[in-house]
């Protein structure tokens, strides 16, 4: 399906009406500004595609927008998300991987209706989600106490959540969906009772931080990436929040007990290595969070560089070897 091994699509989201905290639109300038396209560009071989804009969807804006369900900023979400779907579309339509830099979570109900419509018309194939997170983000219109959208991306995805009008998530069709069946859950550690509930009755397949405690990374992969099953396009979609805050401070809402920073990247290295990776998503990273004096913000930016860097090479400690030592090619 990819048309080229190294044909890489970016999607830069700088976009934060999923939730109350300004900043998270900056977290793509300050990732690519940190060198991150350029590391994907020189030194692990891609072809980049996409990557002269941050968008920040301004001319969506709508002129008022009060609440709908519950949800804040519905209309600019649901523009925002729909235009993209179509970016990644375009993108994944192509045959490229795509990365889409956010943002906040809920720009994910756009990443992934791309993906999953994209896929659908060039393989004929249903996508699988894995979604990293310290959150469900499941949540219905009416079980969310926030009204904040990034906190119900996947009840929008899966079709547990509906809406009929356009203008409010209306858009969203059979093709962008995808099944509860193919989506997995790794790091979560703060869900609503009432996500809890949607997870036990659709039987969402979810492994928490106790299960990463019990198990360990290691088997929490293995059992993951075989609920998938071979042979499935996969979408990776990571919440920086999913890090422990030690690794990640610097975004919306840090919960702690996470992840480590190798845990995280090696969730990303082993889904890299299934070679069935068609999209990544990075988010919530929020670079004016955390205090200056810490480096909280550069150290979270750096974290995220890192998981993307990770799930388009797995191979970087052999890689940097060669470079290391000069191996002749
Ligand atoms: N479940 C809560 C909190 C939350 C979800 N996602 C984040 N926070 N980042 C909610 O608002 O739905
Ligand atoms: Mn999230
Ligand atoms: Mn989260």
């Amino acid at each position: 399906f990819l048309s080229q091994p190294g044909d890489l699509g970016i999607v830069a989201v700088g976009f934060s009406g999923g939730q109350g905290k300004p900043g998270v639109d900056a977290a793509p300038t300050a990732l690519i500004e940190s060198g991150l396209l350029t590391q994907l560009r020189d030194e692990l071989g891609y072809k980049l595609h996409g990557h002269d804009a941050v968008h920040s969807y301004a001319d969506l804006a709508p002129a008022q927008d009060p609440p709908h369900r519950g949800m804040k900023n519905p209309r600019a979400v649901s523009a925002v998300t729909r235009r993209i779907a179509e970016q990644v579309y375009a993108q994944a339509r192509e045959g490229r991987l795509v990365l889409t830099l956010g943002g906040d979570h809920s720009i994910a109900i756009g990443t992934v209706a791309g993906t999953a419509s994209a896929v659908r018309e060039r393989l004929g194939r249903d996508i699988a989600v894995i979604w990293v997170d310290a959150h469900a983000d499941i949540n219905t219109p009416e079980t969310s106490d926030s009204g904040n959208v990034h906190g119900m991306p996947v009840s929008f995805l899966t079709g547990l959540a509906r809406e009929e009008k356009d203008e409010f998530f209306g858009w969203l069709k059979d093709e962008h969906r995808i099944s509860v069946k193919k989506l997995v859950y790794i790091g979560l550690r703060d869900v609503d009772a009432e996500e809890k509930k949607i997870l036990r009755e659709n039987g969402i397949k979810a492994f928490s931080m106790f299960d990463i405690d019990r198990h360990g990374i290691g088997r929490v992969m293995e059992m993951a990436l075989a609920h998938i099953g071979n042979d499935t396009p996969i979408h990776l979609s990571f919440d920086v929040d999913a890090l422990d805050p030690t690794w990640a401070p610097s975004t919306g809402t840090p919960v702690r007990g996470g992840l480590t920073l190798r845990e995280g990247d090696f969730i990303c290295e082993c889904v890299h290595q299934t070679g069935s990776l068609v999209a990544v998503d990075l988010v919530e990273v929020n670079p004016s969070l955390a205090s200056e004096k810490d480096m909280g913000a550069h150290e979270t930016v750096r974290a995220g560089c890192s998981l993307v860097r990770g799930s388009l090479v797995y191979e970087r400690r052999i890689v940097e070897r060669v470079h290391k030592y000069h191996w002749p090619a």
